[in-house]
């Protein structure tokens, strides 16, 4: 079950527990519940991409009591709102009937909390005061399943429902056939994304792909197997860019930073406002000064660029996918699908996949569950079984990136495209998007300028703004500039 907490910077107040529920007293939960609003049915008023707060319609934050239950109709949660906020006693149960926890909200902000185990044993580890501390929770036959930090009452790192390291190998058999690829229509929030179309049929081969993106801990497999240094590891020769500044030159990557004021996106249009090259930033620690994967070895490893990902794919013995392969795994089997899930945004009100909620760029409100990256397999698998073909980071894939890619096949259908015989630079796109047409590749340009086709969006993609998780959506990664939002999965012959 998705734990999603509605959260406010800052400290909290020192609160006592207000009365929780007695399960046992039957009349009191049973008032309560009659009087309760379902949590589901309270979220899905709200607009997408709207802030997460519960609330009866966009003037009317909900004030009373709010109900989950699990699908067998037993109570799971029942949590006191205020004015749309968590305020209040929250208490949830096991389905075995034990208390699970008790949580005591002020202004949406968990303030403390207090947990147990199925077999009514008191959690020890579990222990949030004003607003700081550990939160674990169990499955119902008592494993550990998720533990997470609050620290000033923000939800920090949340360190489960972790995938068996054994299974992160897996990979999955997509049978040859043929396929629709691309969209020509509006995506959900009317924006059109050109570069996503013609509608074109394709026929792929069968190949495998991984089952999950590629994460830290198997990085680091192939690191300490080889001693391999990636890009971002790196210096940049001031021979090869002689007209660069220095500073540019050091060891780094590009970081998202989000400015500290809300600023519209689309006015600015300008992303250096919210990225930043950082230097020190690599895959081990991917923001760069103090940061580090030490509590994120299952999630994906980001700021690699193509020849990093092509490294370890090699040293896997597998490849990278093209990018036919690789959309033809995501949609899963479905056809004209907006999304890998279907055609919903958010089915029953679930986010289901790792993106961005709030206002893009500064306030991430973090409704989905993560801030940023999340531990691989941590939303449901798509059709064919895969993972986060939908968000948590961008995926880069064998093709050169080209936005008009598409065209020549409508009339010429082709069997495993592998993308344009020649590169184009950012130069030479940004003239695509002023002009619709590309000039022709200069061919003394520097290889680390060309663009490589990435896919499957990331925790950074709005709904309104940049609603590129989905299927159909491409972008591009540069060899020049890893990053912290973008890493990749590996395929092979099948
Ligand atoms: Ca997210
Ligand atoms: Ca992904």
């Amino acid at each position: 079950m998705l734990f999603v907490v509605t959260l406010l910077a800052g400290c909290g107040e020192s609160s006592n527990f207000s009365d929780n529920i007695n399960r046992n007293d039957a009349a009191n939960l049973g008032e309560i519940l009659a009087e309760a609003i379902d949590k589901e049915k309270l979220q899905r008023r709200n607009q997408v991409g709207e802030k997460p707060y519960l609330a009866k319609n966009k003037q009317t934050p909900f004030t009373g009591w709010v109900k989950e239950m699990y699908d067998n109709g037993q109570v799971y949660e029942l949590t006191q709102y205020k004015e749309g906020k968590p305020d209040g006693t929250g208490t949830k149960w096991y389905q075995n009937g034990q208390k699970m926890s008790v949580e005591n909200y002020k202004y949406g902000m968990l303030v403390s909390a207090v947990g147990w185990k199925p077999n009514g044993e008191k959690c020890t580890v579990t222990n949030v005061k004003d607003g700081n501390g550990v939160y674990v929770i169990y499955n119902e036959d008592g494993t550990e399943k998720s533990c997470f930090t609050f620290n000033d009452g923000e939800l920090g790192e949340k360190s489960a429902d972790r995938v068996e390291s054994a299974s992160l190998n897996e990979m999955i058999l997509i049978e040859g056939q043929t396929f629709l690829m691309g969209n020509a229509k509006p995506a959900e929030n009317g924006e059109i994304y050109p570069e996503e179309g013609p509608v074109h049929k394709v026929e792929v081969s069968s190949f495998w792909i991984d089952k999950y993106e590629v994460t830290n801990a198997q990085f680091k497999e192939f690191v300490d197997a080889t001693g391999y240094i990636t890009f971002a590891e790196k210096p940049l020769s001031p021979d090869m860019f002689p007209l660069a500044p220095k500073n540019q030159l050091l060891p780094g990557a590009t970081v998202f930073a989000p400015p500290p004021e809300n600023i519209n996106p689309r006015a600015t249009n300008d992303p250096w406002n919210w990225w930043s090259y950082r230097n020190g930033a690599s895959w081990r620690k991917p923001e760069g000064g103090t940061s580090s994967i030490r509590e994120r070895m299952d999630h994906p490893v980001v700021c690699v660029n193509v020849d990093d990902a092509r490294a370890y794919a090699k040293w896997a013995g597998k490849r990278l996918p093209t990018e036919a392969e690789w959309e033809l795994a995501a949609r899963g089997g479905l056809v004209d699908s907006m999304y890998v899930w279907g055609n919903e945004a958010r089915p029953d009100g679930k986010w289901l996949a790792n993106c961005f909620q709030g206002n893009f760029p500064a306030v991430n409100t973090a409704q989905d569950g993560f801030h940023g990256t999340s531990p691989v397999g941590s939303f449901p698998p798509n059709g064919f079984g895969l993972y986060d073909m939908a968000g948590n980071v961008w995926e880069i894939c064998s093709d050169f990136y080209h936005p008009s890619y598409y065209t020549q096949f409508i009339n010429n259908p082709q069997t495993n495209p592998s993308g344009p015989a020649f590169p184009i630079t950012q130069i030479e796109l940004e003239q695509f998007r002023r002009t619709g047409t590309c000039p022709t590749p200069m061919e003394e340009n520097n290889r680390l300028m060309n663009l490589t086709v990435s896919r499957g969006g990331s925790f950074l993609c709005h709904w309104e703004y940049c609603l590129r998780y989905r299927p159909a959506a491409r972008n591009h990664s540069e060899t020049l500039s890893p990053s912290n939002h973008t890493g990749f999965r590996c395929a092979k012959d099948g």
